[in-house]
């Protein structure tokens, strides 16, 4: 079967391996292996989740579009190694930037970054500035990208009404699962909680902060990193890469840096943000984006991470009411496991948030003094 697929990219020589690869909830993603006049060569080959994304070929071209955009940046300013630093994706032997099969499946093709691997969770504060850098540096290279030229991978992915809604609606919706998850459903209902939401309505409304292009699934397992150093290389999974919020951007990135274990560990005691994660983070994004963020995005950094950690609690949970529609699990309760980890990692940052704000504020005028 992957062979066939494969027939239809330009890619040379016989399969000789392949194998499932990463930790994506999503999409299937395989590491394949070539072999052509006694050279390998390694693949990423990925099968676009189409329920999920309406339309997997837009997935494909914006994905196309971003990486050859970044890589002329990077040949610009003379950067080495641009195919460490951002994807290279193959074309099919009819010149397109994905492969349909007959079922209607959307494929894509990337070189697979040699020497380099990808983590789920962050060791120590060194890796949080470098990802965290990566990231901010990935933004600032689409600050000139021609925001028409995307079209949203998927609908009212920002939409943080339509994610309440749903979730009001699983609640009722559901019958075993609901009592499973009486305590977080109250706990995520409770009306202190929802001013997250009023604040952020405030802002989108008011049209307050800059919309910019953006990752929107910034989490730690999207950047490869070298396997000599450790030093972030390329950023991938670029299926949601849109118009976007800065502060989302943050905001995953503390929800997936912050935390010591991963975003399914069971243990909730063990959950608690990592207050010397976030400050490396802080200062390895900021070295990148704070040149240019707004006094108002600077302002709602917190708000953006609160929002982002509050929302994918609700996101887990919607779908473990569903009975697991959406996110791949592995086990009966998974959803659940990973909504509880949430909500542990939601109460710890809550319990740290004027440290955290302290901690911005410090760093904010270090790297712009006249914010
Ligand atoms: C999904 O593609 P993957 O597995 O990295 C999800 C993100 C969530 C994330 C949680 C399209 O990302 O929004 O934050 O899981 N992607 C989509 O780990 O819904
Ligand atoms: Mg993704």
């Amino acid at each position: 079967m992957f062979e066939n697929i494969l027939d239809n990219f330009r890619v040379e020589g016989k399969l000789i391996r392949f194998g499932e690869y990463g930790s994506g909830h999503i999409n299937a993603t395989y590491l394949v292996e070539m072999e052509a006049e006694n050279e390998r060569h390694k693949y990423i080959l990925r099968k676009i989740n189409s329920s999920i994304f309406h339309s997997p070929q837009i997935v494909a071209e914006n994905s196309t579009r971003i990486t050859k955009h970044i890589r002329e940046k990077l040949r610009i300013a003379k950067a080495g190694n641009i195919s460490e630093r951002a994807l290279t994706f193959v074309e099919t032997e009819r010149g397109e930037n994905y492969y349909e099969d007959n079922s209607g499946e959307v494929w894509t093709l990337s070189l697979f970054i040699e020497n380099a691997h990808t983590v789920d969770y962050i060791s120590n504060e060194a890796e949080a500035f470098a990802a965290a850098k990566a990231f901010g540096n990935f933004i600032k290279l689409l600050l000139d990208f021609d925001a028409s030229k995307l079209a949203p991978s998927i609908s009212g992915f920002h939409d943080w009404r339509k994610r309440m809604r749903n979730f009001q609606n699983a609640v009722s919706a559901a019958s075993e699962r609901r009592i499973a998850a009486k305590e977080e459903i109250e706990f995520l209902n409770d009306e202190n909680l929802k001013t997250i939401l009023t604040d952020i309505a405030n802002l989108i409304d008011g049209e307050i902060l800059p919309v910019r292009i953006t990752h929107n699934d910034t989490k730690i397992s999207n950047v490869m990193l070298s396997n000599v150093g450790g030093e972030p290389l390329a950023v991938i999974d670029l299926d949601t890469v849109m118009p976007g919020l800065i502060i989302y951007d943050f905001g995953d990135m503390v929800r997936s840096f912050c935390s010591p274990a991963p975003e399914d560990h069971k243990n909730t005691e063990e959950v608690q943000l990592r207050t010397d994660i976030f400050r490396a983070l802080c200062g390895g994004f900021l070295s990148e984006v704070g040149e240019f963020l707004t006094r108002e995005e600077f302002d709602n950094l917190l708000l953006g991470a609160k929002l982002i950690i509050y929302i994918q609690a609700i996101r887990f949970l919607t779908d473990y009411l569903e009975n697991d529609v959406y996110y791949k699990t592995d086990y009966e309760d998974h959803n659940l496991v990973r909504a509880k980890n949430q909500i542990a990692l939601l109460r710890s940052f809550l319990s740290e948030e004027k440290y955290l704000k302290e901690i911005i504020e410090e760093i904010k005028n270090s790297y712009v003094p006249d914010k």
